[in-house]
C-alpha cells in the first residue's frame, strides 16, 4: 500500500472546481501556462502546468512529470496541488483570484447563499439529530447517514449559485477503503465542495467550531475530530484518533496546508497527514480544489486588481447587479458599452514599478447605458462599491450598437408587410432573406436626430455568400431606441446577382482544385517559450499586459523590454490599441452615400471579435485566451478564444553577416527571426480584420492588420463594362455586381514611454546640400537636420511628402555615445484622405487628414472619432484635440498613426478578398526604433483554400500587388514566397 511514496506517484487525481452558474465549463487553452506560481516555477510555467486536454493527458503528464529531468525543475510535492492556482478556471484570464473579483456581485450572492444554507441547515439538522442514536449504534465510525445529510445540505446550499465539477472520480478508492484525503485550502467554500464529493471522511476542526449553533453541532455529530492548534497534547490526541478511525475502516481528511491560503498561493504542507498515512499504511488521496478561492476568498477585502485588467464575468455580473440595485426605476439595462474607466496613469506606473506590492489604483468601470433615449454615463468603482459619477450625455453622437440591437433590428424587415411586398414583387422568397445593420452617419443635419440604423437585406437561396447578393434599391430605417421601422423606401429593382462562382467554402468546391499544400507546423518540444501570468505576458526580453476591450479589441499595455546590461526592464509602450477604423464608400447615390463606417466606435472591434480556431486562424503552437463582454442585460458574455498567442518562426533572418575579407576564414553569423504574435480577428459585416501585435527580440513591435472576407457589393443592371456610360463609382466584378471604391483607415493610439514618460517627438529631415565653394569635387550631398516638435501643430505630418526619419526620443536619456535613446517610426506605403475637408464623413474622420499626430497624454482622449462616434459631428476628434496646439516637447506624449488603404476592387478580388496592411515597428542595433510600413499581400492567399484559382502568395514590401498580371508574374517568377 502506498504511503508517502504512493502520494508522490499517485494516479489519484480527482479534483473539484467551482464556477458560477451559467459560466462555461470548458477550460481555456491558455490556462496551461497560467497557474504555476512564479515563485515555484522560475521558468516558463507551462512546464509544470498539466491538464488542459482531459484526464488521459493528465495521467500522461503525471508520468512525464516524474521524469527526472522535469523533476529537477518542478518542485515535486506541488505538482498535484498547483491546480489550486487554477483560479482563472472560471474563464477569467486572471491568475490571482483575489485581485479582480467584483465585490458588488459577490456580496449580493453571498447574502443569498448564507440564507439558503441556514434554512437548509435547520431542517436537515433535525434529521441528523433523530438518526444519531442509530448511527452510533450501527455505524459509529463512518457515520454514512450523517455524511449523506451533509452532502444534501451542501448541495442545497451551493447549487442555486455555483456549479461544482468533479474530475478524476474514477481514481478515487472505493468508499469503504480507509484513506487519508488531502487537499489544498482556499476558501470556506471548500467544505461544501468536499461534502458534495460524498465521501465519509472525518474533517479535523478547531474546537471552537462545535459551539456554533446547528453547523457546529452537526459537525460534532458527523464525528469531526477536534484539534486545538498549538496544543501539542491536543495534536497527539488528534493523531491518535485519526489512526484509530483509519484502522476501524473510516477515512480522514486533511487540508495539507493546515489553513486557508490568503493569497491564493499554495502554502507549505504540514506533514501530519502523511505521517498518519505512513503509520497506518492507508493510501493518500490528493484532491485539488480549484476556483473556490476566487469565488469566496479569505477575508473578502482584497478585491482589487490591476486597473488595466479587463473585466471578467464576476466583474460584469457585479456591475450590472449594482446598476440595477441603485436605479430604482428598474429600467431595462440596455447597456451598450462597459469598459474600464482608465485608471490614473501615474498610479498604475507606480503600482507596476513597485512590482505590485503596493495598493493598486481603484478598479473602475465606465458604463454607457441607453435609458429613455438618453445616453447615461456611469462610473462604478468596484473596490468601494460605489458610483463615482453619473451623468447624462447631451452632446451629439451615440454609443455603439449592442449585439442584441443588431439582432432585433435585422429581424424587423422580415415581418414588415411593405418589405414582404417588395420581396414578393422581385419574385424572391422571404424565407431566404437575411439582413444586416448599417450606421447612418451624419450629413449636416442641424437638429439632433434619432438614434437610427439602416437595415439592408440580402438573398441566400442556394448560397451562403450573402453579402454579394444584395436586395438593391430597398432602404429600411430603424429607430434603434424604439426598435421599430420608421422609414421605408423601395426605389428600384435590379437583377439579383447569380450564385455561380461565389461559393467560398472549400468543402463545396468542384475540381479542378488548386495545388495541394503539405501541412507545416512549428514544433516546440519544450512547449511555448512564453509565460502568461494573468494578463501579463513574458516572452524573450518582452513583458507586456494584454487586455480585451469591447471597442478596441486587444489593448497592449506596459510593454517593456529587458536590458541585459542594466539588468532591468525598460519602458517602451504604455499603451497601444486601435482607436478607430474608418471605411467610407465612394458611391454618392441615395442608397449608398451614407456608407461611411466607424467600425470600432459604431460596431465595436472587440464586440465583433470571433472565436479563433486552432490550426487555421492560429498555428499549432498557439495558446488561446478568452475575453468577456457585457451583454445588453449586463450579463457577461464569454468570448472564447478571442486571442491567440504564439511564437512565429517563419524561416526569416533577423540579422546576418558573412565575413569574406579575412584570408582563409569564412565567418558566417546568422540570427533567425523568432517573434511573438498576439492575434485577434474581428468580423465586421463582410470584412474580417486580422489584428496582430508582434513582438520581436530586436526590441521592435510590429503591428499588422490583414483584411479579408468578401467585398461589399452593389446590385446593378450591368453585365459588361461597355454598358457603363456614367461614373459607376465602382468596378464591375461580376454580372449585375458592382464593387464600389472605398477606403480603410485604421488609427492606432501609441502611447510610447521610452525609458520614462517624458518624451519628445523629433523629425530627422534629410536635406540636400549644395557645395559651391569647390571644397570637394562633389556638387551636393544630403545630411540630416533634426527638428523638434514643440507643439501639436509641429507634429501633424502627412507622410511621403519629404524624406525624414520620425523618432520618439527621451531627451534626458543618452547612449554612451551621446545619442538619444528612442524609437523610430518607419512608415510604409501610405494612403491619405482623398475626401474634401468639408465633406461630412471627412469632418467626422478628420484624424485621417494626417498620417501622424502627436498629442500630450490626456486620459479622456482615446477615440479619434469621438467617444460617441455613431452619428458624430466631428466635435470630439483627434483634429479638435490637436487644434489646441498644446506643448508636446519633453512631455508624456501619444502618437496617433493612421494607416490606410484605398481599395479599388478588381475582378480578381471576387468572390473572396484578401488585402493586406501592415504597420511595422522595427529596430536597428543600438537605437530602438519603431517602423510603420504598409505591406501588400497578394489578394488571394485565401484561394488556396477555396481551391478555385491559385496565383501565389505575394509579399511585396511597400506595394500592394493585386490584379491578374502582376500576380501571375509573381507566381511564375518563383520569387514570390510560396504559401
Ligand atoms: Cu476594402
Amino acid at each position: 500500500m502506498g504511503t508517502l511514496p504512493c502520494y508522490m506517484q499517485s494516479t489519484y487525481l480527482p479534483y473539484a472546481s467551482l464556477r458560477p452558474r451559467g459560466s462555461s465549463a470548458s477550460h481555456l487553452h491558455r490556462s496551461i501556462v497560467n497557474f504555476v506560481p512564479r515563485d515555484v516555477a522560475g521558468f516558463p510555467r507551462r512546464k509544470c502546468g498539466p491538464f488542459e486536454y482531459g484526464l488521459n493527458q493528465k495521467t500522461e503528464f503525471c508520468k512525464l512529470y516524474y521524469d527526472n529531468s522535469l523533476q529537477k525543475r518542478c518542485p515535486l510535492p506541488r505538482n498535484i496541488v498547483v491546480r489550486s492556482e487554477f483560479a482563472a478556471e472560471a474563464g477569467s484570464p486572471d491568475a490571482s483570484y483575489s485581485l479582480t473579483e467584483s465585490q458588488l456581485g459577490s456580496k449580493v450572492r453571498g447574502i443569498c447563499f448564507y440564507f439558503v444554507a441556514a434554512v437548509a441547515a435547520i431542517f436537515l439538522f433535525i434529521f441528523m439529530l433523530v438518526s444519531h442514536p442509530f448511527v452510533l449504534l450501527f455505524d459509529r465510525y463512518r457515520r454514512r447517514t450523517h455524511h449523506l445529510i451533509g452532502k444534501i445540505w451542501a448541495s442545497l446550499s451551493v447549487f442555486p449559485f455555483l456549479k461544482v465539477t468533479f474530475e478524476g472520480l474514477e481514481n478515487l478508492p472505493a468508499p469503504e477503503t480507509p484513506a487519508v484525503y488531502v487537499s489544498n485550502h482556499q476558501s470556506f467554500l471548500d467544505i461544501y465542495t468536499l461534502l458534495i464529493l460524498g465521501r465519509n471522511f472525518k474533517f479535523i476542526s478547531k474546537v471552537g467550531i462545535f459551539v456554533i449553533p446547528i453547523i457546529g453541532w452537526a459537525m460534532y455529530l458527523m464525528g469531526t475530530i477536534p484539534l486545538k492548534r498549538k496544543d501539542s497534547r491536543s495534536q497527539l490526541d488528534c493523531f491518535k484518533r485519526c489512526m484509530d478511525l483509519l484502522r476501524k475502516g473510516a477515512s480522514v481528511f486533511f487540508f495539507a496546508e493546515g489553513t486557508r491560503s490568503k493569497d491564493g498561493k499554495l502554502g507549505a504542507f504540514k506533514k501530519g497527514a502523511f505521517s498518519i498515512a505512513a503509520k497506518t499504511g492507508v493510501p493518500v488521496v490528493p484532491i485539488t480544489l480549484m476556483g473556490t478561492g476566487k469565488l469566496m476568498p479569505v477575508g473578502m477585502e482584497g478585491t482589487l486588481g490591476s486597473g488595466l485588467t479587463p473585466f471578467n464575468s464576476y466583474d460584469l455580473v457585479g456591475i450590472s447587479v449594482y446598476l440595477l440595485i441603485v436605479d430604482l426605476a428598474a429600467w431595462a439595462f440596455n447597456g451598450t458599452d462597459i469598459g474600464l474607466d482608465d485608471p490614473d496613469k501615474q498610479a498604475i506606473l507606480l503600482w507596476h514599478s513597485s512590482n505590485h506590492s503596493t495598493q493598486p489604483p481603484p478598479r473602475r468601470a465606465f458604463v454607457i447605458t441607453r435609458i429613455n433615449k438618453q445616453s447615461h454615463e456611469t462610473i462604478v468603482d468596484l473596490s468601494t462599491q460605489s458610483i463615482v459619477s453619473a451623468r447624462v450625455y447631451t452632446g451629439f453622437g451615440y454609443p455603439l450598437f449592442t449585439s442584441e440591437e443588431h439582432a432585433a433590428a435585422t429581424a424587423l424587415p422580415i415581418t414588415y408587410p411593405p418589405f414582404i411586398a417588395s420581396v414578393t414583387k422581385r419574385k424572391l422568397k422571404i424565407t431566404e432573406v437575411l439582413c444586416d445593420t448599417f450606421s447612418v452617419g451624419w450629413f449636416g443635419e442641424r437638429k439632433k436626430g434619432k438614434r437610427e440604423v439602416r437595415v439592408l437585406c440580402y438573398y441566400l437561396d442556394g448560397t451562403v455568400n450573402m453579402y454579394v447578393r444584395p436586395l438593391e434599391g430597398i432602404t429600411v430605417v430603424v429607430d434603434a431606441d424604439e426598435m421599430k421601422i420608421t422609414k421605408y423606401y423601395d426605389r428600384h429593382t435590379v437583377p439579383m446577382p447569380k450564385i455561380d462562382g461565389i461559393e467560398y467554402r472549400a468543402s463545396k468546391q468542384k475540381p479542378p482544385f488548386g495545388p495541394s499544400v503539405e501541412g507545416a507546423a512549428l514544433v516546440q518540444p519544450n512547449g511555448p517559450g512564453f509565460e502568461i501570468d494573468g494578463h501579463m505576458i513574458r516572452w524573450a526580453n518582452w513583458n507586456f499586459h494584454l487586455g480585451f476591450d469591447i471597442r478596441a479589441g486587444p489593448i497592449i499595455s506596459l510593454a517593456s523590454i529587458y536590458d541585459l546590461e542594466k539588468d532591468e526592464y525598460r519602458r517602451v509602450l504604455y499603451r497601444g490599441f486601435i482607436s478607430e477604423m474608418f471605411v467610407p464608400y465612394m458611391d454618392p447615390t441615395e442608397d449608398w452615400y451614407y456608407k461611411s463606417f466607424f467600425d470600432a466606435g459604431e460596431f465595436g472591434f472587440g464586440l465583433s471579435a470571433v472565436a479563433l480556431e486552432p490550426m487555421t486562424d492560429c498555428p499549432s503552437n498557439a495558446v488561446f485566451m478568452d475575453g468577456y463582454l457585457a451583454g445588453q442585460d449586463g450579463k457577461p458574455i464569454k468570448m472564447s478564444n478571442v486571442f491567440c498567442i504564439f511564437e512565429r518562426n517563419a524561416g526569416d533572418v533577423m540579422w546576418r553577416h558573412t565575413e569574406t575579407g579575412i584570408v582563409d576564414q569564412l565567418i558566417r553569423e546568422v540570427r533567425p527571426e523568432v517573434s511573438l504574435v498576439v492575434r485577434m480577428v474581428s468580423t465586421v459585416g463582410n470584412y474580417d480584420y486580422i489584428v496582430d501585435w508582434e513582438f520581436k527580440q530586436s526590441g521592435s513591435i510590429k503591428v499588422t492588420v490583414g483584411l479579408t472576407g468578401v467585398l461589399g457589393v452593389k446590385g446593378t443592371t450591368y453585365t459588361h463594362t461597355d454598358q457603363i456610360k456614367e461614373d459607376p463609382y465602382a468596378t464591375l466584378i461580376a454580372d449585375y455586381t458592382l464593387a464600389p471604391y472605398h477606403d480603410h483607415f485604421l488609427s492606432y493610439h501609441l502611447d510610447l514611454d521610452i525609458d520614462g514618460d517624458q518624451n519628445t517627438f523629433v523629425k530627422d529631415k534629410l536635406v540636400t546640400k549644395r557645395i559651391t565653394d569647390h571644397s570637394s569635387l562633389r556638387k551636393s550631398y544630403w545630411t540630416v537636420e533634426r527638428q523638434t516638435a514643440k507643439t501639436e501643430s509641429d507634429a501633424r505630418i502627412k507622410l511621403g511628402m519629404e524624406p525624414a526619419e520620425l523618432l520618439v526620443i527621451n531627451p534626458s536619456k543618452m547612449t554612451n555615445m551621446g545619442n538619444h535613446v528612442g524609437y523610430r517610426l518607419i512608415p510604409g506605403s501610405l494612403a491619405g484622405a482623398l475626401l474634401s475637408d468639408d465633406d461630412y464623413p471627412q469632418i467626422r474622420a478628420a484624424f485621417t487628414k494626417y498620417h501622424l499626430w502627436v498629442t500630450p497624454y490626456n486620459k479622456s482622449e482615446k477615440w479619434v472619432g469621438g467617444e460617441y462616434s455613431d452619428q458624430s459631428r466631428g466635435d470630439d476628434t483627434l483634429a479638435t484635440w490637436s487644434a489646441r496646439n498644446r506643448a508636446i516637447e519633453n512631455k508624456d506624449i501619444v502618437l496617433w498613426y493612421t494607416l490606410g488603404f484605398h481599395h479599388v476592387p478588381y475582378q480578381e478580388d471576387f468572390p473572396p478578398v484578401m488585402e493586406g496592411m501592415k504597420l511595422v515597428e522595427e529596430s536597428t542595433d543600438g537605437l530602438r526604433t519603431v517602423e510603420i510600413s504598409v505591406f501588400g499581400w497578394g489578394d488571394d492567399v485565401g484561394r488556396v483554400f477555396w481551391g478555385r484559382r491559385w496565383s501565389g502568395f505575394v509579399f511585396g514590401v511597400g506595394k500592394v500587388i493585386q490584379g491578374g498580371a502582376a500576380k501571375r508574374w509573381w507566381c511564375s517568377s518563383s520569387k514570390a514566397a510560396e504559401f
